[in-house]
């Protein structure tokens, strides 16, 4: 199935809208597609491959290549500047990249090719390149990569059809006005602002992009200019909470609050400041929000994530209770690894791993995890990842990581070891040639012997809940 370009659309009805606003430039749709048009031409005179990284912040030039490869027949495969060299290069090469663009401010000395900064792609004088006039529904938009049990990050296989239909059932729920402005302070690179980039097209909303999140002038913002969605994790809006003393601007709606679960008194002190608070549950593999609690409801179901999206249905398997979920945003696979991603279907259900219950009014409430996954600021950490990292050394005998709650960061993770005592600096160090920053444990703990089941399996919980007694 076909649509009609969505940018090219946008840039016929709306021509003088303003699509995007930056700290310094605003953008209308009809000169947004024109700036696509010659970045689309400066790309294709790079590579003939279909994918093309972008490993860059939320800048205007990585708003406008992220256009320029969705409506040039490229796949954008979205890297997360946090991660490691190493990590960044598994995935390039799990893509098979022979182009990679990264912002300049970014660049790190190691890289060398595939990766291209921006600076480089600007100075080609390659002629524009005419944008797509459709889109194919199935046709890969874009590759996000996830990691999971097996410690290997796996691509997740955007389409066309699943941001739209992501899109359409957000604006479902949320309502729309012809007035909504949507502050996109939340990465690019996550599903969480990537779909605020193909909302704003969608509907032909502006978009108010942040470079990085800064509480102080992501407030400001929020005050003085005509936003009226935040779509923010936990942490950020603990952050902005803090030093919130002017009310929103008058237009202003509603947070949008996904990534993680959120603590209840996080909820309560965005009531008592009358910030009118969303929550959802989303992931990277149904293209964001699949369920949402209305803020009619953010009081008397407190801690629910609320009830499926028009497009979603939703259910709990027999016995384990994990939420399983059918809709037309969810993705079709992992890039190289279709049996992964088999096997988290069953007769078409999608098998989330989290642990859920209803309530009697059909709310849902997410109550954990069946796996290890830990969650820090919005990032997803897998132990194992970990694990296998710092089991190649040989004075650690045996590590298990867990999360420990974190009055910041909601959870970090923590490594408990058995081996040959090393400094705690030491082991940071080792870590972070091979992992992001937030996934190196913030302690290491020494220990004699680990809790185990009869048939030598550690018993995770108990270490998780040493910390509870702390
Ligand atoms: C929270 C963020 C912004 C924090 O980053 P910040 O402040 O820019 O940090 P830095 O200045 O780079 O570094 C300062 C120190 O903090 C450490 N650090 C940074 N991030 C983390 C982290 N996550 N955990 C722990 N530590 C962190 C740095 O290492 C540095 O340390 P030191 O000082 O020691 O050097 C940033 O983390 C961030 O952007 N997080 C959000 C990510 C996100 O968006 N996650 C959501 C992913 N999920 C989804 O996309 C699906 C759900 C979804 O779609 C959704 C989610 C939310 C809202 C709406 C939706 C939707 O459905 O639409
Ligand atoms: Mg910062
Ligand atoms: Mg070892």
């Amino acid at each position: 199935m076909q649509t009609q370009n969505w940018l090219l659309k946008q840039a016929s009805l709306k021509p003088n809208t303003p699509a995007v606003i930056t700290e310094k430039q605003s953008l209308t749709f009809a000169q947004l597609a024109k700036l696509a048009a010659k970045k689309a031409g400066q790309i294709a005179q790079m590579t003939q491959k279909r994918r093309v990284g972008l490993l860059g912040d939320n800048s205007l030039t990585t708003y406008v290549l992220a256009l320029a490869l969705l409506f040039s027949k490229k796949t954008i495969v979205w890297l997360n500047f946090r991660l490691s060299t190493a990590e960044l290069l598994a995935q390039v090469s799990d893509s098979q990249l022979d182009l990679c663009l990264v912002t300049d401010e970014l660049w790190r000395s190691e890289f060398t090719e595939p990766f291209i900064p921006y600076s480089k792609l600007e100075a080609s004088k390659a002629p524009a390149k005419e944008l797509m006039e459709t889109v194919e529904l199935d046709a890969i938009a874009s590759i996000m990569y996830t990691s999971g049990t097996t410690g290997q990050a796996k691509g997740v296989l955007q389409s066309f059809g699943n941001h739209f239909y992501s899109a359409v059932a957000s604006a479902l729920n949320l309502g729309l006005s012809a007035n909504d402005q949507w502050l996109c302070a939340v990465p690019l690179f996550h599903i969480s602002g990537f779909s605020i980039l193909m909302r704003g097209l969608i509907y032909g909303m502006t978009v108010r992009l942040v470079k990085r999140f800064e509480p102080r002038s992501v407030e400001t913002l929020l005050v003085s200019e005509p936003v009226t969605i935040i779509s923010a994790v936990p942490y950020m809006l603990q952050e902005l909470l803090k030093q919130h003393v002017t009310p929103y601007n008058p237009k202003f709606r509603l947070v949008l609050l996904g990534g993680s679960s959120a603590p209840k008194e996080l909820l309560l002190a965005s009531k008592k400041a009358q910030i009118n608070v969303v929550q959802c549950y989303g992931m990277t593999e149904t293209c964001s929000q699949v369920v949402a609690l209305s803020s009619e409801y953010a009081l008397a179901k407190l801690g629910s994530v609320g009830k499926p999206l028009f497009t979603t249905q939703v259910k709990l398997a027999p016995t384990t209770n994990e939420l399983l979920l059918k809709s037309p945003a969810l993705v079709s696979g992992y890039l190289n690894h279709p049996e992964l991603f088999a096997k988290k279907l069953d007769a078409g259900w999608y098998h989330t791993g989290d642990v859920a219950h209803f309530d009697h009014d059909g709310f849902l409430y997410i109550d954990g995890r069946l796996d290890e996954m830990l969650v820090s600021g919005g990032e997803n950490i897998f132990p194992q990842e970990i694990e296998q990292c710092y089991r190649k050394l040989p004075e650690i005998a045996e590590i298990i990581v867990v999360g420990r709650p974190d009055p910041i960061w909601g959870e970090v993770p923590v490594a408990f070891v058995r081996g040959q005592k090393l400094a705690q600096a030491a082991l940071r160090t080792y870590g972070e040639k091979y992992l992001a920053h937030y996934k190196i444990p913030k302690e290491f703990i020494w220990v004699k012997d680990f809790p185990k089941t009869a048939s030598g399996k550690v018993k995770r919980y108990l270490l998780k809940g040493s910390f509870l007694n702390e």
